[in-house]
């Protein structure tokens, strides 16, 4: 018996958050049992790696050792979460994984590209997601979302938030780029519109890859 993997990718302020609550919500519906959870983060140990990180303390070190921590977390977390999750067949939603590593530390640049890839082979194994949804949009709309979610300005940037917009800008096209070379896996969500419709399309794409696993009805025909 396994479960479904789907993760969630973007930029800053995309609406994952958003999007994979309304999902988990759609999939509990159909009677599905749902696991939530994020990178980094997602058990004790990457909660304590995520804390770390974000408040900048591998910045020093450069992207690679970053993406080394992440690593060290994201190990933890298919091993406590993900996997045991998949083994009693449930579907596991997860906010962001190695296809962050892969645009944020690639992004942040001088990584072989080669590397970051041997070491996400390492780390994730067999574990590779079933989909994932890249939630797509202009980097300045993004950036402005999470910063009116801090209340333009009173809490501040994290560590890749404050990053400038250029940096903003490669990241979106690292994701498409992702998207481009697995579309077998990847499913771009026009994420630059009302919640509402990008709920609508990400349950659009789930509905074509997963109708007979989920069993879902087929659409009547007018
Ligand atoms: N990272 C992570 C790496 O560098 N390498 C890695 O390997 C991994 C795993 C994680 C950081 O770590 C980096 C990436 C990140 O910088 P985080 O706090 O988890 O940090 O940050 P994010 O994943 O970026 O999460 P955010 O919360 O910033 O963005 P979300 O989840 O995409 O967005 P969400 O849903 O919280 O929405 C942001 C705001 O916009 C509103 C929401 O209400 C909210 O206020 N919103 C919309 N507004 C208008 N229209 C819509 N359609 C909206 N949808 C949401």
């Amino acid at each position: 018996m396994s479960g479904l993997f789907i993760t969630l990718e973007g930029g800053e302020g995309a609406g994952k958050s958003t999007q994979i609550r309304r999902l988990a919500a759609r999939l509990e519906a159909l009677g599905q049992t749902v696991v939530l959870t994020r990178e980094p983060g997602g058990s004790p140990y990457a909660e304590r790696v995520r804390e770390a990180i974000l408040a900048g303390q591998g910045k020093p070190y450069g992207p690679f050792a970053e993406a080394l921590m992440f690593s060290a977390a994201r190990l933890d977390h298919l091993k406590q979460t993900i996997r045991p999750a998949l083994a009693r067949g449930e579907i596991v939603l997860c906010d962001r994984f190695a296809d962050s590593t892969r645009a944020y530390q690639g992004a942040l640049g001088a990584l072989n590209q080669d590397e970051l890839l041997a070491l996400e082979r390492v780390v994730v194994g067999e574990t590779r997601p079933d989909l994932t949804l890249i939630l797509d949009l202009p980097a300045e709309t993004g950036l402005a979302r999470a910063d009116a979610r801090r209340g333009g300005g009173e809490l501040k940037a994290d560590r890749f938030e404050s990053e400038n917009l250029n940096f903003h800008k490669r990241l979106r096209k690292a994701f498409q780029s992702i998207a481009q070379a697995e579309p077998e896996r990847c499913c771009i969500i026009d994420a630059d519109r009302d919640a509402e419709e990008v709920e609508f399309a990400i349950w659009e794409c789930i509905k074509q890859k997963f109708a007979q696993d989920l069993n879902i009805a087929p659409e009547p025909v007018d």
